[in-house]
Parts: C-alpha cells; sequence; structure tokens
C-alpha cells in the first residue's frame, strides 16, 4: 500500500489527463451538462466549439453560445480556469439539448480530442488532490446526493462547509503542541523525560482524548441520520403488526388478515418522520411453527430485532402482558423497545393499566397513533439527532481513524505513567498524529482513495 503525502504544488502541476463525463442525470431532458477537466480542457473545446470568440482567449467564468464541431448541437458553454473551478484545474461545462443520442455524440467528439471518460467520483478525487476539499468534505459531497431526509441533508452540508474538519484541526494542533513539548525533551535529555511536568503532559493528553472521545460519541447518532434508524415491528402472530405498518404509512402496504401467519417474508418500507429517515420491517407472528416457511420468517424477525435500533413490540389487549423477552433470550439493552397494545377499539371499559413505555392504539380506527408517532419523535429527541452540534462522524472509516488515535495516546500516558523513555511517548504521539492525518486525508493511501470514490457515481 502506498502512502501519499499530499504536497498540492506537485498534484497542481502533475501532467494528468484531460476527463470528462456528464454531470446531469442520465437520459432525457431539457438539458444536460458534460464537464471536461484537466490541463487540456480548454485546448479540446477551444478546437471543438465555435462561437463570436475562441475559447482559449476567453476569460474565467464566462459563458459562450455557439455551435459544436460536426454541427452535433447549439450548446453553452462555461469556462472555469484554474485554480477557480470544482476540481482545481482548468475545465469547461458543456451544455446542450438533453438528448442520449447527443450525450454520445459530444463524449466520442471529446474522446476522439484526447479526452478520456472520468471513472467513478474521479472530479471530486481531483478537487481532493488539488486540494479544494479535505477528505472529510469531499465524503460529504457523497453524503449530500445521497440524502433521503432533512436532516441527512442538514449534516452533510455542514461537514462539506468543514465544521468537523476545523475541529479534527483544532485537536490536531493540541497533539502538535503536546508533541512539541516531548521533541523538546527529547533534544536536550538523553534517557528520561526529565524537566518537563509528567503529570501536566498527561493531564494535556486526556484532555484531548476527552475531545476526540467526545467526537467518536457521535458515531451512533451519525449512523441514525445517514443509514436511518431500523425499526422492526414484532410481536405474536394476528395481534395487528401489519396493519399498524399500514397505518403508520398510510398506505396499504402489507396484506392484513385474520389468519394467523399471513406475514411470512419481511416487509421493508421507509419513512421520513421530523426530518428523520426510519427503515420499517413488518414480521412474521412469532411463534413455533411447523410451517418451513413460516419458521424462516420467525428466524428472520429474530435477526431483525437482533440489528434494530428501535423495536415495536405489538401485542393486542387480550395478552397485554405478553413480553418480547419470552421470544427473543438475546441482549436487548442497547434497544429502544415501545409496547404497543393494539384493538384499543375492542376494550369495552377503558381500564387496562398501561406501563411505561407502552401506547394503547387501534390499527383499525387510528386511536392512539399519535402518541405512537411522539414516541418516533422521543426517539429522536433521546439520541439528539437534532442535536446543534455539526461535527458528527458518519462513517466507519473515520470512526476508526478517530478510535486508533485514542489508543495511541492512552499508550503514550501508559509509557509516561511507568517512566519510558521519551522516544516510545513520542512514538504515539506521532501516530495520534497520523491517525488525525488521516481523517482529513492529510496523510492517505491509494487504497483508501479508491475506497472512498469509487462510491461516487460516474461525473461526480
Ligand atoms: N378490531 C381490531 N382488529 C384489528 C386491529 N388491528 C388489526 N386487526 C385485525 O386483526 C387481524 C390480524 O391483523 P394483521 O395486521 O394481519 O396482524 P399481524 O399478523 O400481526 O400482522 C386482522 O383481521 C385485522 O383486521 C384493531 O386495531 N382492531
Ligand atoms: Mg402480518
Amino acid at each position: 500500500m502506498s502512502i501519499i503525502f499530499l504536497n498540492l504544488h506537485l498534484f497542481m502541476t502533475q501532467n494528468e489527463d484531460t476527463i470528462c463525463a456528464i454531470i446531469t442525470p442520465p437520459g432525457i431532458g431539457a438539458v444536460s451538462v458534460i464537464r471536461v477537466s484537466g490541463p487540456k480542457a480548454i485546448e479540446i473545446g477551444n478546437k471543438i466549439f465555435f462561437g463570436k470568440s475562441k475559447l482559449k482567449d476567453v476569460a474565467s467564468y464566462t459563458i459562450h453560445y455557439g455551435s459544436l464541431e460536426q454541427n452535433i448541437d447549439n450548446v453553452l458553454v462555461s469556462v472555469f480556469r484554474s485554480p477557480n473551478s470544482y476540481t482545481g484545474e482548468d475545465s469547461i461545462e458543456i451544455s446542450y439539448h438533453g438528448s442520449s443520442l447527443i450525450s454520445k455524440k459530444i463524449l466520442e467528439l471529446l474522446i476522439s480530442n484526447q479526452a478520456r471518460l472520468a471513472e467513478p467520483g474521479e472530479f471530486t478525487k481531483r478537487a481532493f488532490l488539488n486540494g479544494k476539499l479535505d477528505l472529510l468534505q469531499a465524503e460529504a459531497v457523497a453524503e449530500i446526493i445521497q440524502s433521503r431526509s432533512d436532516t441527512a441533508l442538514f449534516r452533510s452540508k455542514k461537514q462539506l462547509d468543514g465544521f468537523l474538519s476545523k475541529k479534527i484541526d483544532t485537536i490536531k494542533n493540541y497533539l502538535v503542541e503536546a508533541m512539541g513539548l516531548i521533541e523538546l525533551e527529547l533534544d536536550f535529555v538523553e534517557e528520561d523525560l526529565q524537566f518537563l511536568d509528567k503529570s501536566q503532559l498527561v493531564q494535556k493528553i486526556e484532555t484531548i482524548i476527552g475531545h476526540i472521545e467526545e467526537i467518536l460519541s457521535t458515531y451512533k447518532t451519525g449512523k441514525y441520520i445517514f443509514d436511518g434508524v431500523n425499526t422492526v415491528i414484532v410481536g405474536r402472530p394476528n395481534v395487528g403488526k401489519s396493519s399498524i405498518l399500514n397505518r403508520i404509512l398510510k398506505d396499504d402496504r402489507a396484506i392484513v388478515s385474520d389468519i394467523p401467519g399471513t406475514t411470512r417474508d419481511v416487509i421493508k418500507e421507509e419513512i421520513v418522520i421530523n426530518g428523520t429517515l426510519f427503515r420499517l420491517y413488518d414480521t412474521a407472528g412469532l411463534r413455533d411453527s411447523n410451517d418451513k416457511i413460516e419458521e424462516e420468517g420467525v428466524k428472520r424477525a429474530k435477526n431483525l430485532i437482533s440489528k434494530a435500533d428501535l423495536v415495536f413490540f405489538v401485542t393486542d389487549i387480550e395478552n397485554s402482558d405478553d413480553r418480547l423477552d419470552k421470544y427473543f433470550r438475546e441482549s436487548l439493552d442497547a434497544k429502544t423497545i415501545i409496547k404497543l397494545i393494539n384493538k384499543k377499539d375492542l376494550l369495552s371499559v377503558q381500564t387496562l393499566d398501561v406501563e411505561k413505555n407502552s401506547v394503547l392504539v387501534s390499527a383499525l380506527t387510528g386511536d392512539g397513533f399519535e402518541d405512537l408517532f411522539e414516541k418516533f419523535n422521543e426517539f429522536i429527541e433521546t439520541n439528539k439527532i437534532y442535536t446543534e452540534d455539526s461535527s458528527i462522524i458518519s462513517n466507519i472509516r473515520q470512526f476508526n481513524s478517530l478510535k486508533a488515535a485514542v489508543d495511541s495516546l492512552k499508550n503514550a500516558i501508559n509509557s509516561l505513567e511507568s517512566n519510558q523513555s521519551g522516544e516510545f511517548v513520542a512514538l504515539d504521539m506521532r501516530k495520534a498524529i497520523n491517525h488525525m492525518k488521516e481523517l482529513t486525508g492529510e496523510i492517505t493511501s491509494d487504497d483508501v482513495l479508491n475506497a472512498i470514490f469509487s462510491k461516487f457515481c460516474i461525473g461526480k
């Protein structure tokens, strides 16, 4: 694995290919746009475009009307000169009548003039390599495109604006400062950390660990925001699970019947409540069954419970004391469990004792569903999905780098406390700094970059 130490000037002057791709959705539309980026972008544009002025002579940030070679279409060409473009390179953007045939012809024309098709994420990768974005911001670009809820969009925009990057930089600067103290010590003393106040240094490092752990603790929230909240509806057959799903969705999604064991496969739907994405799973009723297919359904239901963040355990008024731990013996500690007692409409006198975290509902009449939706809101609040704190990590790569930094810092403290040579302390501190640099992409490897940018779509 080769390590790239970013040297911005090196990349800016490197002789890269000139790349091109459609940057609007594929297919037919009023207008489509093709971007060309790289050292030859303007030269190629100059060759294939015929308008009032030659593209090679025009200023950056100007738009030009004209036609393309072979009279393919009448187009508008925007010109961006390095470094003031998305990629940081010379770029042009050609907008034309959005037809797949024209798209194909223009791309062919560009390729026959020495451009090549961009790989997925290659424009953004170049923006990163040219220092227009750091790695956290590049990841935010992908997240913005994939956002399916307001909260996800809001968060990824914050990350693109550099909120997380700034926080990481501040922590990294603390580390560099502490490292400076240790290095100073090493310069003067051969064996031991002598004149440096060791306990003060330990305290400094502990404070830094605290800051990093604070960010680490946002990982779960980040997962809720970007991947959605896994929500399963479970319970005995015929208590009304599918009816509840349908009413939550305000749609006849799942088949409802009075025959127990109707739902055998898992039914999966998504719903955005108060800006937060919930992934809902309706499952087969929990019971012992001789039916092979139903048995498999129950197995899947249990599997989903183990992965769930939020569990709606459904019973009906006749079995209101039913308990989830009767069916599912594994730990439920990390989950929010809400008991829904359904078929409230069948209750003649409303005297049923409702325990804490239980909601009495009727999927038939819709009674109690306001309280049920309130439970979704409580989940959003308890898990601070709406917190104003703008630095939230959103993926495992970010989590792992921060975790590795904490581990190195803890090792540094151990070395300090067991009076080991300053070299050891310095080594661990350096590792921690490097992990922070990995996070923002100051240090990175081809493998990491490929893993990140290959997830982008072509044209991004
Ligand atoms: N009276 C009444 N019947 C309901 C209610 N919810 C569901 N049912 C009925 O209970 C039966 C089972 O419902 P279903 O949603 O298929 O339950 P599931 O097996 O848990 O998915 C069906 O006949 C539904 O019409 C309710 O709130 N009140
Ligand atoms: Mg069902």
